[in-house]
């Protein structure tokens, strides 16, 4: 729930009105309904993309205003036509659907709730604003009871703007080509700084859910082991509506339904005596990833809600060479990613997703970081179910200038974060929180900027190490000193030393070894990768075949093996499978570093990684 005012695009006043940002969950008390489907769709293609907004398309069905095409829900809309000008365009896009609500939800709660729209999103019902929300990967929700046609039919309106500036993450400019002998007029391009193509629309679930008007806004919980045995669940409970005279039950189900802990404290402790703890898979192959319910009933004059939620109990250690869970050590061999599928671009779809988890166990995958942006919720919930830890990262890249690093970034960058931590704080597989990936971190005016943006994460979350993605060395990194986990991406024999595998491992060892010395914290390689183009063959190796992305990646192997146990927590590889990026002539129809195929079909490389894998989950798992 978000009350904004906006005095100009870009300068919201944004704030929380309740604190929770629970995901919506069927129960005794409350309902969900999907709004996902063919939503009909119209791009504001005026010069100046103002047209719609000038001209208020949502006081009436956007099929009145112009031409409209259908547009499936949840999805990018840039690759679902064949039209160029839609799949490259900027500015202000246009949604909508009618949707009837019944007579009997008058006297609860109504939330519209979107899992993310990107960029920037602004959301009408019946003609009246309700919400806007600022960022792409976030959900964001309104109460909207005062403005709906209960037992009636219901106009829902979305203008989904996917334009970067220098303020948003992450960020990019607009640049107006005024040469009219060189370019059309009023012409204009988006500049990103990130290699990935900036996939819009509304890209996850839109659903209405209801709750008594006295409900369960948020809970936070946190677990501890005691004796090795029991599970300790710390919680905290936060009321929405007027709470005055409600009563709270809390349950801690097993996994049968037993009921193995009780309480009936808004804020306080469970222990579940010889608890299941939750492990990555890789560690606990026969009973991985075990999740306890709990369950949470609050009674009020406003009658019963109950809310369920999922919780693993197990800790997370760093020590200066350790990651340890539930006081074992962990080590991550792992793979980095995107959201990027076929013609759906980053929308959100669930036979993705399986195949995506079926190839991390097939990989021996059993972490990964979610590259460059916060990922769909209901991947999050793949990964606590079958147990593969995740580097939760913020969409913090591109922070690369100096003008990048002002107050008004730091601000957006720390709402951000606040948002994410909301989102996943219980979740069991977030082992770290990443808030940036590859920044200007050799940068004097870096230092402020991160030690605010970690010092603010960690004051969110005690529990989990905060870190972010470092591709400086050693000697000129500057924010490195705030992390709790060295984390740096390598392209050694790629972007330098191109077609040159021999300089890897004396390259690496004396990178690692320059980290060690100066900063005693446990060291992950976020990405090492090469490109291959598949089916593009040459013996001996050279860049872009399918050999060299092999033989690159042995060498690298070879001085992670020897740092094993010692001082490397991790290594993930970049990345799971080819991606599309803006067009370049470094990129071949995108990003051809995947160890799969952008359609998930593997390339040698993925069989070398399956195998490297399979052998660490026997290693390192007991
Ligand atoms: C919407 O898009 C236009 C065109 O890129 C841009 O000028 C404007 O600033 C954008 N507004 C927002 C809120 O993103
Ligand atoms: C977990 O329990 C241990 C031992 O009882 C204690 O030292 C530690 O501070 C606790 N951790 C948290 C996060 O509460
Ligand atoms: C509930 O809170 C009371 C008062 O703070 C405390 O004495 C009691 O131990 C708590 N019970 C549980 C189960 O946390
Ligand atoms: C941000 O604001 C702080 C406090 O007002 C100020 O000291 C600092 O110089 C500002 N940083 C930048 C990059 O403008
Ligand atoms: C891992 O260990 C199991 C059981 O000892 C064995 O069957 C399997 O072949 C090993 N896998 C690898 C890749 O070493
Ligand atoms: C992507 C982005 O916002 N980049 C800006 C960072 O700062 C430099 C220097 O002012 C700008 O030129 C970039 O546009």
């Amino acid at each position: 729930m978000w009350a904004g005012v906006c005095v100009v695009v870009f300068l919201c006043v944004t704030g929380v009105v309740g604190v929770g940002m629970l995901y919506p969950r069927d129960s005794e008390s409350r309902e969900v309904r999907n709004l996902d489907g063919m939503w009909n769709f119209r791009a504001d293609m005026s010069p100046t993309r103002n047209a719609g907004l000038k001209a208020a398309w949502f006081k009436q069905p956007l099929a009145k205003t112009g031409p409209v095409i259908p547009m499936p829900v949840p999805s990018s809309y840039n690759d679902v036509t064949q039209d160029i000008s839609l799949r490259d365009f900027v500015g202000w896009v246009w949604y909508d659907r009618d949707f009837f609500v019944p007579q009997d939800w008058q006297n609860r709660r109504v939330v519209l709730r979107f899992g993310s729209a990107n960029y920037y999103a602004i959301v009408w019902v019946n003609a009246q604003e309700v919400v806007q929300h600022n960022g792409g990967h976030l959900p964001f929700e309104a109460e909207i009871n005062k403005y709906l046609h209960f037992g009636g039919s219901n106009l829902l309106t979305v203008a989904v703007n996917n334009t970067l500036t220098q303020h948003t993450l992450p960020p990019g400019t607009i640049q107006y080509q005024a040469d009219t002998e060189r370019y059309p007029d009023g012409y204009f391009v988006q500049n990103l700084q990130m290699d990935f193509f900036n996939y819009a629309g509304i890209h996850r679930h839109v659903r209405l859910y209801t709750t008594p008007t006295t409900y369960i806004d948020d809970v936070t919980v946190t677990t501890n082991i005691s004796n090795g045995k029991a599970g300790i669940m710390q919680y905290q409970i936060d009321v929405g509506g007027s709470a005055q005279g409600s009563s709270i039950k809390v349950d801690v189900e097993d996994k049968d339904g037993n009921v193995v802990g009780t309480s009936t404290n808004f804020t306080g402790t469970v222990t579940v005596a010889n608890a299941n703890l939750w492990y990555p898979y890789t560690m606990m192959p026969n009973s991985p990833a075990y999740l306890y319910t709990l369950k949470m009933t609050l009674t009020s004059k406003a009658g019963t809600d109950v809310y369920r939620l999922p919780v693993g109990i197990r800790t997370i250690q760093v020590t200066d060479s350790q990651v340890l869970i539930n006081n074992r050590p962990f080590y991550c061999h792992g793979i980095g990613k995107h959201e990027d599928a076929d013609i759906r671009g980053r929308g959100l779809d669930y036979a993705t997703i399986a195949k995506d988890f079926n190839m991390f166990k097939w990989l021996g995958v059993n972490c990964f970081r979610t590259s460059v942006y916060p990922y769909a919720e209901e991947i999050m919930d793949q990964a606590d179910q079958e147990g593969i830890m995740v580097i939760d990262e913020s969409p913090g890249i591109g922070i690369t200038q100096d003008e990048n690093f002002s107050n008004t970034s730091l601000f957006h960058h720390l709402e951000v974060m606040d948002e994410l931590v909301r989102r996943d704080k219980n979740r069991p597989a977030v082992m770290m929180w990443s808030v940036a990936n590859e920044p200007g971190s050799d940068k004097g005016i870096s230092i402020p900027y991160f030690k605010s943006v970690i010092g603010h994460t960690r004051s969110l979350d005690p529990t989990r190490p905060v870190s972010f993605v470092s591709n400086k060395n050693y000697i000129d990194d500057k924010a490195v000193q705030f992390v709790d986990i060295i984390c740096f991406n390598r392209y050694y024999a790629w972007y330098t030393d191109t077609g040159h595998t021999e300089v890897i491992q004396v390259q690496m060892a004396s990178d690692m070894d320059g980290w060690r010395s100066k900063y005693n914290k446990p060291l992950f390689v976020t990405e090492y990768g090469a490109g291959s183009v598949a089916g593009l063959h040459r013996d001996p190796s050279s860049a872009f075949t399918e050999e060299y992305q092999v033989d690159f990646m042995a060498e690298y192997h070879k001085q992670f093996d020897s740092r094993i146990g010692k001082d490397l927590v991790g290594e993930m590889v970049w990345t799971f499978s080819d991606f599309i990026t803006a067009q370049g002539v470094k990129r071949v129809v995108g990003n051809k570093k995947g160890v799969l195929t952008r359609q998930r079909q593997p390339k040698p490389a993925a069989f070398l990684l399956r195998q490297r894998y399979q052998a660490l989950i026997n290693r390192t798992a007991h």
